[in-house]
């Protein structure tokens, strides 16, 4: 027979005042008192407060327990309830002391200590907080593009050719023959629109990134959608809004707690993203290169904030010298793509535009750039039995959630970040 379960959460213990119940968790703090002892107890939805006679329960920090007893209403406990007349059950002791008091409502560490001892550190209340946003923001992205008529799809990250640049690609062994990790779902979305019109996909991508910035990950989090039947890519940027929206109302939703720890600000999405063409970009901005520069972004970020009261920007019409051999031309105007970023607190926050979907307009756009046709064999049987006018973006969830907290390195919202000097742990 399977028991029933008998466990209350630390957030629920309030609602079972007078009963006997059984908290389970990690000793986050003990404090002994002259006449009392404290034991505060840390589950996944929050602190417990257990009272025992003075002087009991000799334990360290990070010990795990089950404590059984009675919850007893009290204004001055987490939650305003402590569980009473307990009986402390040792589920596992611990071997070390974590590198850092994790009680503290503060964070006493560098950014290398908590990256060093992440499995421990991300205990702390406030370190973990990134990682519920996250999740809720995934979870909006994922609702926002059920709600188009989406399909999720999951690609391959083991390829056969570079998909972004031939730069900064990880190459590897496979049974003898050479493979890269996958830099993008590029080629396999374009291709699924071919099958489903819409369809997203979230999972790692890789870039062998020789920066070593507080913006560059070698492995980061993709959220990535591509659509099918675009008029051009101002389609796809409404649909972006939408994803966008559906996050932010996610994370206010669903990480409220997070949110409150950490004093993030959840930003407005307006219902039409202010948007300026590069060249124009180029000219508010007195410059004349064909990229945009972090001071750039920033930059223009402030402009978008002056003029429009929003915290997001669309630069569109980028040169199609810097974007990669699929991209779309804007008619007429055949330097120019018709591509965006979108910028959102002073970074750079999505890639995305309208694709070529004529096969002779991708073997021209290759031979032009005088790459191969064989490598591309694959993704080009897409184009030679018909596709639509598509495009799509891909959002960097690591940037988004720096955004939202206002970490000031992405690695402050990466789990186990991948980078030039960390593989470990
Ligand atoms: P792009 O290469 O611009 O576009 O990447 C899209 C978004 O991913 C994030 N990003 C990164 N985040 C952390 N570390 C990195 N090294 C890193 N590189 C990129 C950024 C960026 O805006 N296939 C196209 C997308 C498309 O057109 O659909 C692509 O991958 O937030």
């Amino acid at each position: 027979m399977i028991r029933p379960a008998t466990r209350v959460l630390a957030a629920e213990l309030a609602a079972h005042a007078g009963e006997s119940v059984e908290v389970c968790g990690w000793l986050h703090r003990r404090r002994a008192l002259k006449s009392v002892t404290f034991l505060i107890l840390r589950d996944r939805s929050g602190l417990a407060q257990v009272v025992l006679p003075a002087g009991g329960e000799d334990l360290p920090e990070e010990t795990v327990l089950r404590v059984r007893g009675t919850v007893v209403p009290d204004s001055a406990a987490p939650g305003g309830a402590e569980v009473a007349r307990a009986e402390v059950e040792v589920l596992s002791s611990r071997a070390a002391p974590p590198p850092f008091d994790l009680y503290r409502p503060a964070v006493p560490a560098s950014l290398p200590t908590v990256l060093d001892h992440a499995p421990v550190a991300l205990r702390h209340p406030l370190l973990r907080a990134p990682y519920e946003i996250g999740a809720a923001s995934v979870a909006g992205f994922r609702a926002a593009l059920d709600g188009l008529g989406f399909t999720e799809i999951h690609t391959p990250k083991v390829v056969s050719s570079a998909t972004e640049s031939g730069a900064n690609v990880f190459a590897l062994d496979w049974f003898g023959r050479r493979a890269y990790l996958a830099q993008s779902p590029q080629f396999f979305k374009q291709a699924m629109v071919g099958v489903f019109e819409r369809v997203y996909e979230t999972g790692p991508v890789f870039r062998a990134e020789p920066h070593d910035t507080a913006r560059h990950l070698a492995q980061y989090t993709s959220l990535d959608a591509e659509l099918g039947f675009v008029r051009d890519h101002r389609d796809v940027m409404a649909v972006l809004r939408t994803a966008v929206a559906g996050m932010t109302a996610a994370v206010a939703e669903r990480a409220q707690r997070a949110v409150q720890a950490l004093g993030a600000v959840l930003p407005e999405v307006p219902e039409e993203i202010p948007s300026l063409h590069f060249a124009e970009a180029m000219e508010l901005l007195g410059a004349d290169e064909p990229d945009l520069s972090p001071e750039h972004e920033r930059r223009l970020s402030r402009w978008a904030l002056e003029e429009h009261g929003s915290e997001f920007l669309y630069v569109t019409g980028y040169p199609m010298a810097k974007r990669p051999f699929y991209t779309h031309p804007e008619p007429g105007r055949p330097a120019c793509s018709n591509s965006f970023d979108l910028l959102f607190r002073g970074l750079e926050l999505v890639t995305g535009g309208q694709r070529l979907h004529r096969i002779e307009d991708y073997e021209a756009a290759l031979a032009a750039r005088g790459e191969p046709r064989e490598p591309y064999a694959g993704y080009l049987q897409s184009f030679a039995h018909g596709m639509p006018p598509h495009g799509g973006f891909a959002l960097g969830l690591e940037r988004w959630t720096a955004r939202l907290t206002g970490a000031d390195n992405i690695r402050r919202t990466t789990l186990f970040p991948r980078d030039l000097h960390r593989l470990t742990p």
